[in-house]
This record gives structure tokens, C-alpha cells and sequence, in this order.
């Protein structure tokens, strides 16, 4: 990873899940190479950026997130048409996180772009001994919504690359020339913005 602000694409990654199964967590593991037992807790809807190179190219991401006490998914929905990649993630220590990735799936598959990249993710995977969710179980929910899937550890740095690359990789062989969606201005008005940027300085 690297601090140049000079990019060749942005993606969008969109990150839901319930509370508390470690959204912010992948973010700071991937983007800091770090880990907190507590990290900060995230107000409101927010992302955070990073340059990365893959491909032969310079690709910014913005990863989104909701704030753990984010409590209606419905105001996430105006930005599942502009996401590249939309990543649920549960806790597989906990039942209610896995219960509640129905909802998010069902969510995902009414408001965003058929073409738009979906991974399930069961994090905590180094919580061995308090496991409820089984990796099988997990994998099958994931396919039969035509969902790639990954068991994370933020933790002990487990798969969180992998996941964040796999995406990248997935989205840029993709066509994705005719990707705007036009029901999501804001998004797409801070896509252009930041085209014209680049030409400048960042
Ligand atoms: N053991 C373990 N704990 C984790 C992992 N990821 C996150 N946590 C912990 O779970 C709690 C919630 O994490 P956070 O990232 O704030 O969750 P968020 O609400 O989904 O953003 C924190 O105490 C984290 O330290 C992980 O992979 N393994
Ligand atoms: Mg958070």
C-alpha cells in the first residue's frame, strides 16, 4: 500500500453487518495493518480511503461502513447502487449476526446492480472454541445467494486481504462501463468530483 494520491480507478466497497461483528475492524486491518480490542466507535454512515496497486494499476478505494448503532438498514439502501462490492459480514460466535444476514441479503438483492460483487463474511474465525456457526453452513448460504465467502479473522490477520483483493480483482474484470446508477446522484456526483481532482493535485 502506498500514499500516493495519483489513482487510475475508484471502487466503491460497502461494508453491513450487524453490530459488533467487526466492520471497522476489517477496515483498520486492511487499510492500518492493525487491530484493536476496542476500536472507536463509528458515528453515522462513513468510509475511509486507501491507494492500492493491483493489476498494473492505482486503485483508490472507498470502504463505507454504518456506525454500530445503526439501526434502520434502510437508510444504507441509497448507496448499494453505487457500490462496487457490498461485503456482509456476521461474528461467528454469535447466531443473531448469521440470522441476520437474510435481511441484509434481501435488502442487497432489491436495491443494488445485478452485477455488483457480494461476499458473505464470518468473522472472528480465531474465536475457535466459541464457534456456533460452522464453516459449511456459512458457505452454503453464501452460494445458494450467489454470494463468494470467506471466514476472516481481523485479529490474527486471517483472509482480510485476501477478501479486499479478491473483490478488486473480481470488479476489475468486470465491465464496468455502464455502472452508474442514476437513482444514486450523490454517490455518482462524488465519483465525478473526484475524477476532476485527479487531474489537479489529489
Ligand atoms: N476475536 C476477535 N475479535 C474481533 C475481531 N474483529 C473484531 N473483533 C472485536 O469485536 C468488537 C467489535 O468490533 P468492531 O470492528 O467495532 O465491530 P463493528 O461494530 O461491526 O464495526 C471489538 O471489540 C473488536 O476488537 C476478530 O476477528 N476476532
Ligand atoms: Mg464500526
Amino acid at each position: 500500500m502506498t500514499n500516493f494520491q495519483q489513482f487510475d480507478e475508484q471502487l466503491n466497497i460497502l461494508l453491513v453487518g450487524f453490530s459488533k461483528v467487526g466492520k471497522s475492524s476489517l477496515i483498520l486491518r486492511f487499510i492500518d495493518n492493525t487491530f484493536d480490542e476496542n476500536p472507536p466507535i463509528t458515528i453515522g454512515f462513513t468510509f475511509k480511503t486507501t491507494i492500492i496497486e493491483q493489476e498494473q494499476k492505482r486503485i483508490k478505494l472507498k470502504i463505507w461502513h454504518s456506525s454500530s448503532q445503526e439501526k434502520f438498514i434502510s437508510s444504507v439502501r441509497h448507496h448499494y447502487g453505487t457500490a462496487d462490492a457490498i461485503l456482509v459480514i456476521y461474528d461467528i460466535t454469535n447466531l443473531e449476526t448469521f440470522e441476520f444476514v437474510k435481511t441484509w441479503m434481501e435488502e442487497i438483492e432489491k436495491h443494488s446492480k445485478p452485477q455488483t460483487l457480494k461476499i458473505l463474511i464470518g468473522n472472528k474465525a480465531d474465536l475457535r472454541k466459541e464457534r456456533i456457526i460452522n464453516y459449511e453452513v456459512g458457505k452454503k448460504v453464501a452460494e445458494s445467494h450467489g454470494y463468494l465467502f470467506y471466514e476472516t479473522s481481523s485479529k490474527d490477520s486471517v483472509n482480510v486481504e485476501t477478501t479486499f483483493r479478491t473483490a478488486v480483482s473480481s470488479i476489475l474484470q468486470q465491465d464496468r462501463t455502464k455502472d452508474w446508477d442514476e437513482n444514486a446522484p450523490l454517490l455518482q456526483n462524488e465519483n465525478k468530483k473526484e475524477k476532476k481532482e485527479k487531474k489537479g493535485c489529489c
